[in-house]
């Protein structure tokens, strides 16, 4: 459980955005709360922020995934909210079906379907909100066509490492990890070697309710490797560290065995500070495709192969259509 002080650093590091007294509201209620899936969860209560929550356009939304990606307004700033409904959990089903109320929509013969309103807490909306959100933020969370992009070595130095050096999104919420700023009560593993060490964490996209979508990221403390085109051989005692203590970590915490796990980087990555994804073994996360998706395992053997294998090898990555990147491509005619 996160002291009081650690809440107090986490709202100063907030401070530092016009939005803070969004954040300074929230107040912590309960905490640590086990459950069926051996997950940890924590919970703050706060404020309703989203009251005053104006919509300008729906981004995107998916009535498979059931989530929803809205841009809007918040207290005047650009803000993207995500609203995603939360996976069924086998450990409230007890309370589900005796503290539910029922509606009748047809019977038919054996068959009928209902309408069942669950209690408030067997009925949350997972919510992500990003404030202030930049135009890069609105992109990225708009559904737009993609294009597979072919990048040699060459075109790496010359098209691709210009633009991400002056355009790619911050990575202060990195650092506010990494210096404990925030996030600190939701650490489940840290190796402190400046050289090989890692925060291992639950990735924002997973609620820590039930380990089916289990999703952790490893941050490198390191500060210098942007992504998979700057490893080379001396990354790999790194890298061999964070797939063993990444692993061994979460078979303590969560009783997942490496067998369960895909551990991957991605390539492009949204934030060019080192970072390796955890999931479990059959959860569709975002982002888990051939096109973007390298597994750390691959990574090593390639390293071990040869040094200068990200240096040099094609690689390849799909872009979406208004991504500056892409016009880059095109503007050089590789595309
Ligand atoms: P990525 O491959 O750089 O980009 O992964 P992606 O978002 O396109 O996958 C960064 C990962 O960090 C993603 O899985 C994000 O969900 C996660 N992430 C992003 N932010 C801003 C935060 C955050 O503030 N806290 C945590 N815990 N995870 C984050």
């Amino acid at each position: 459980m996160a002291t009081k002080q650690q809440h107090r650093n986490m709202a100063d590091s907030a401070a530092k955005h016009e939005t803070d007294e969004l954040y300074q509201k929230a107040k912590r209620a309960k905490s640590d709360n086990e459950n069926g899936g051996g997950a940890v969860r924590k919970e703050i209560e706060c404020e309703n922020i989203l009251s005053e929550f104006k919509t300008t356009k729906v981004l995107s939304d998916s009535a498979r995934e059931k989530n929803i990606f809205i841009h809007g307004k918040l207290a005047d700033q650009d803000a993207v909210i995500i609203l995603e409904k939360t996976p069924i959990r086998e450990d409230t089903l007890a309370e589900l079906f005796t503290g539910s109320t029922l509606k009748l929509e047809m019977k038919n013969d054996i068959y009928s379907t209902y309408r069942l309103q669950a209690p408030p807490q067997l009925n949350e909306i997972k919510t992500t909100v990003v404030c202030p959100a930049t135009e890069k933020h609105i992109k990225k969370y708009q559904r737009q066509e993609s294009f597979l992009v072919e990048e040699t070595g060459a075109d790496y130095q010359s098209i691709t490492l210009p633009y991400i050096q002056k355009q790619s999104f911050s990575v202060q919420w990195v650092y506010n990890i990494l210096e404990k700023k925030a996030e600190a009560d939701r650490i489940v593993f840290e190796d402190p070697d400046p050289t090989v060490g890692f925060l291992l964490l639950p990735d924002f996209k997973w609620d820590q309710k039930q380990v089916d979508d289990l999703y952790l990221i490893a941050i490198t403390l390191q500060r210098g490797i942007r992504s998979l085109r700057d490893l080379t051989q001396e990354h790999l005692p790194l890298l061999q560290n964070i797939f063993q203590k990444g692993k061994e970590a979460i078979l303590q915490r969560y009783q997942l065995p490496a067998s369960k796990l895909r551990v991957y980087l991605h390539y492009q990555p949204s934030y060019y500070h080192f970072h390796v994804h955890f999931t479990k073994l059959g959860y569709e996360a975002p982002g888990c495709g051939v096109e973007r998706a390298h597994l750390l395992a691959d990574v090593i053997q390639n390293l071990q192969a040869d040094p200068e294998y990200y240096k040099t090898r094609t690689l390849y990555f799909p872009l979406r259509v208004d991504d500056g990147l892409l016009s880059k491509y095109k503007e050089a005619e590789r595309l």
